[in-house]
């Protein structure tokens, strides 16, 4: 990943990313950091790039021309098409899907601010994501651009060791960590809970779980309402299996796995709620048994899907029609292969989708 920040003060930015883990993913070459001064893009004797608000009012605003030779002058050592970022007050919120969604592209370009802001016609002509950190108010945009380049990097190959990696993300289903412990045992007179010691691993699960809950109700009762539940089920070989596990995981902490091809599961179905997403993988070529579908005892309410198969699936679109039928919402149709290769996009495009799927229902609500 190579950024460009276009700023009015580029060792603020360099004396950051020059440190720590960024600091040694520019120097393995995993990304880099290139700082574009705009104060060198100047057009005025004094070397001045701002000036009086038209219609008047406090402060000073950026002046567009020195602002658009700055953004020339990253696409010209980029040498394609890239998007660019104005960290300002008025953008969206970044999160972490906006962060993951970043973190695919080859170049970033981002326009830091300062003053009351930049003539509004450059905006208008380069910039093509706007962005904020958050909702309260900075001084200029170099933070902003700083926090984005910090977690977007993250998503980098290579970046980050496997001790520094977790696997799952802190945010994975909405819900916040569960609590850490480490030795002593006993510190101050305070013990370590009692499952961590027992050594039984799915109670060990189910009590963080439990935790990652109560947690996010008692700090972040917000997230609650975006919550849910994955549920991974497959109907075929070893193949569809795996994929469904692997989607499964790489959306979801705490998911689970249903094998469609059981016969008792067949018989017995399952109803899943409005708070559950049920990703299901087939191989359509597979032979369907006598007794029915492998949909057929799988009931929705509003639940939304994702399904997917192999290469050569072509029944999707209307096996999709007939889960809508069932009480699911297909949020997602992968016809074209569920690798390795392709879970990770995959699963930012389910998140995506979730997320746009959540947006609706509440906008129903109102
Ligand atoms: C004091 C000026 N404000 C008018 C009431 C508008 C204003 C302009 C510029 C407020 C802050 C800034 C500088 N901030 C950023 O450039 C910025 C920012 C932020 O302030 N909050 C959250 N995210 C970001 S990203 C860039």
């Amino acid at each position: 990943m190579n950024y460009y920040v276009l700023t009015l003060f580029p060792e603020m930015i360099r004396q950051a990313v020059d440190t720590s883990i960024l600091g040694r993913a520019i120097r393995s070459g995993r990304i880099s950091v290139d700082t574009v001064n705009i104060r060198d893009f100047s057009v005025n004797k004094h070397n001045r790039v701002d000036d009086y608000p038209y219609g008047g009012g406090a402060g000073m605003v950026m002046e567009a021309e020195p602002v658009c030779r700055a953004v020339e002058a990253a696409e010209e050592r980029i040498g394609k098409k890239s998007r660019v970022v104005y960290l300002t007050p008025q953008g969206r919120v970044l999160n972490q899907t906006i962060v993951e969604e970043l973190a695919r592209e080859e170049n970033l370009i981002l326009l830091c601010g300062h003053y009351e802001g930049i003539d509004e016609r450059v905006l208008e002509q380069k910039v093509t994501d706007y962005l904020s950190i958050g909702d309260y108010v900075l001084t200029g945009g170099e933070l902003g651009a700083l926090v984005l380049i910090d977690a977007v990097s993250r998503f980098v190959p290579g970046v980050l060791s496997n001790e520094e990696s977790s696997q799952f993300e802190s945010l994975q289903d909405n819900l916040l960590e569960y609590p850490h412990y480490t030795r002593p045992e006993i510190w101050r007179g305070k013990c370590v809970p009692e499952i961590l010691l027992s050594g039984d691993h799915r109670k060990i699960e189910a009590w963080r779980y439990e935790k990652s809950v109560e947690r996010t109700r008692e700090r972040r009762p917000d997230l609650l309402q975006h919550s849910y539940h994955v549920t991974g089920c497959w109907f075929g070989g070893d193949i569809q299996r795996r994929a469904a596990c692997g989607l499964t995981d790489s959306v979801s902490r705490y998911g689970a796995y249903l094998d469609l091809d059981r016969k008792k599961l067949r018989k017995q179905g399952k109803v899943f709620g409005s708070r559950e997403l049920l990703i299901f993988v087939l191989d359509p070529g597979a032979e369907i048994p006598e007794d029915g579908q492998p949909w057929r005892n799988l009931q929705g309410r509003n639940t939304p899907l994702v399904l997917a198969a192999g290469e050569s699936a072509k029944g999707l679109p209307r096996m999709a029609e007939e889960l809508a039928a069932r009480g699911f919402a297909p949020i997602a149709v992968f016809e074209n292969g569920c690798g390795a290769e392709k879970q990770a996009e995959q699963a930012l495009e389910i998140r995506k989708k979730l997320e746009a799927f959540w947006r609706c229902q509440k906008e129903e609500s109102l």
